[in-house]
């Protein structure tokens, strides 16, 4: 069992107690192990091999014994029992939007309904409508969840877990025999945010052996399919995998095929066919008959008079053109970031205090770190009162004095955006913060002129630094908010605030699109971590990834700003008298 599959286990568990009525103390026990999990860079079975289940960070005695249990039968008694008390299908309700706990309880204790299917039916019937305190707008709205809920569930995985196995599976390839060498390839190189199947690339001589060694994998459910390079494979989770298998002097023309995206290839085919050159993915072939083999991707964009061209923007977005003018940017890397913007500590719902994500972010060679809890009107995840800010900076500045200069520590907060765009904490605590981000996190269904104007509002308003994870949406769950990004990223421009990169991989929001728009209106932007856990500080990455997508460089991204240069920005605006932010 995988860290995915046992977080899937726990995941359940937590909506079936919720649903039952049981503490949110208990269920929240089970989604925080749940997402410590799948935010784990470690294989769990080797650690539970290693006898350190309780090293994870977040995993108390109750739940090590339950990871031990399932790693040991495969199967959870506890889980067992409660799937006897509350349907589990019950808990596929929750995915709808507007169906929480309460509601799936009544639907399933008063109308009998344990599935979506069931669900949709009744509300399409107007029958749920017909339940105390339920109505026609209710029961309305809950259609309209089901109808973006069957939309989103295309099936593709986010990018965080497909990064996760890709490496896993990755690593195994490499010690098979005859392999010279495994990377990835497809959407997933290209860093999209979510991919449709993964696609693993090999260099080996003997095609056959590889195939049949993989084939032989425990975690391999069955062969889809077998091309001539190409076999398709499904997992025992689901997982589709493509694995190519090419011969080491023809890996370049390979890996740039199986890297795609199909409407860049198309291009270079084209610009190779304008030299009486064939190019496939097993190289060139000239008008004689005669072969080009390419063992690198350079290789095959030399032959083609080109540089060398990051795979994050190979989307025939105008990379073809820019690199044949020797105008390709010099794309933004993880290596640049030297501080992350946006964390949470347990001040707030954060998992651990200030000095261990401060000791983490250290470790990470992060030169600075802002620790941005929520503001006080988010009460379900203890957002803090002005007294409690106030507090905080004291413990910040005792964390700051014992840790020294080698890591700054900011005072910032993720200020809540309320309903009428105003902020959630008076003018007199933003002043003392030293980064103020503002986040929308409710009321995110407002109509699109209500909603953008709550923005533009904040965006105008002088404490604001950053707009965090701008259009609120979580990916395959919930949708964005309705905003004319247009008109937030000129005022956003216009009022020098940051657009943030959330690099959660849930959120990755600002996406690719919009970040790239942003960079057009002369936004400035920031990858922020949204770290919940120390663990999450890695999630950089992927914001890079994001990053590079928009052909943001080095300058575009804030926290690729040394400490001082960051701190001197936003000092600037900090500064009292009229506002001056040219
Ligand atoms: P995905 O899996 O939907 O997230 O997207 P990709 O880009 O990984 O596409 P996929 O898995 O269908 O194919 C993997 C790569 O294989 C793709 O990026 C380019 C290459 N490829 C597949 N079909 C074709 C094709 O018909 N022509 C060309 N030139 N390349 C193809
Ligand atoms: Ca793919
Ligand atoms: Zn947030």
């Amino acid at each position: 069992m995988r860290n995915e599959e046992v977080a899937r286990v726990f995941e359940r568990v937590a909506d079936l107690l919720e649903i039952k009525g049981e503490s949110v103390y208990r269920v929240l026990a089970y989604r925080r192990a749940a997402e410590t999990l799948r935010g784990y860079g470690r294989d769990l079975e080797e650690v539970w091999k290693a006898g350190a289940l309780r090293e994870i960070p977040g995993v108390g005695e109750a739940i090590a014994a339950k990871i031990d249990e399932l790693l040991r039968s495969g199967r959870l008694e506890y889980f067992e029992k409660l799937k006897g008390e509350v349907p589990e299908t019950l808990s596929d309700l929750l995915q709808v939007g507007d169906v929480g706990p309460k509601k799936a309880a009544r639907f399933w204790k008063e109308m009998g309904i344990t599935t979506i299917d069931q669900l949709e039916e009744a509300a399409r019937a107007g029958r749920l409508r017909t339940l105390s305190g339920m109505g026609e707008r209710s029961e309305a709205r809950i259609l309209q969840s089901l109808e973006a809920l069957r939309r989103r569930s295309s099936d593709r995985l986010p990018l965080g877990r497909a990064v996760h196995e890709a490496g896993r599976l990755l690593e195994r390839l490499r010690s098979v025999a005859g392999v010279e060498r495994a990377e990835a390839a497809g959407s997933l190189r290209r860093q999209r945010e979510t991919v449709g199947d993964l696609d693993l690339i090999v260099a080996a001589r003997d095609r056959e052996r590889v195939r049949q060694e993989v084939a032989e994998w425990p975690d391999v459910a069955r062969v889809l399919g077998q091309g001539e390079t190409k076999t398709s494979l499904e997992l025992r989770d689901g997982l589709r995998v493509q694995l190519w298998v090419h011969p080491p002097e023809r890996f370049g023309s390979a890996w740039l095929y199986a890297t795609g995206s199909k409407a860049h290839s198309v291009r270079l085919r084209e610009m190779a066919l304008d030299r009486d050159l064939s190019l496939s993915e097993h190289g060139f072939k000239r008008a004689d008959g005669k072969e080009i083999l390419c063992r690198e991707e350079e290789e095959v964009y030399r032959a083609l008079e080109l540089p060398w061209i990051p795979p994050e923007i190979r989307e025939d977005l105008g990379e073809v053109e820019a690199a044949r003018a020797g105008r390709l940017p010099r794309l933004v890397e993880e290596g640049d970031l030297r501080g992350d913007l946006h964390a949470h500590s347990e001040w707030s719902d954060g998992a651990v205090d200030i000095r261990t994500l401060a000791e983490a972010a250290l470790d990470q060679g992060l030169a600075y770190l802002a620790i941005t809890d929520h503001s006080q009107s988010l009460g379900m995840v203890q957002g803090l009162t002005p007294e409690r800010v106030h507090e905080q900076r004291a413990e910040i500045d005792a964390v700051q004095r014992s840790l020294g200069p080698s890591l700054r520590i900011l005072q910032g907060a993720e200020v809540e955006i309320l309903a009428d765009g105003s902020l959630d904490f008076p003018d007199s605590v933003l002043t003392r913060l030293d980064l103020v981000v503002a986040s929308l996190h409710t009321s995110l269904r407002q109509p699109r002129a209500q909603v953008t104007e709550r923005v533009l509002r904040a965006i105008a308003n002088p404490h604001v630094d950053m707009l965090g994870h701008p259009t609120g949406r979580l990916i395959g769950k919930r949708d964005p908010a309705d905003l004319d990004m247009e008109a937030v990223f000129r005022s956003a421009a216009e009022h020098q605030v940051v657009m943030e990169i959330n690099a959660n991989p849930e959120r990755l929001d600002l996406n690719d699109g919009h970040a790239r728009a942003a960079l057009g209106f002369g936004c400035l932007l920031a990858i922020g971590s949204d770290a919940h856990h120390p663990d999450h500080l890695a999630f950089r990455s992927f914001g890079v990834g994001i990053a590079r997508r928009a052909w943001a460089t080095r300058q575009n991204v804030l926290n690729t700003w040394a400490a001082p240069e960051v701190e001197a920005w936003l000092g600037r605006r900090r500064r009292p008298g009229p506002r001056d932010r040219g």
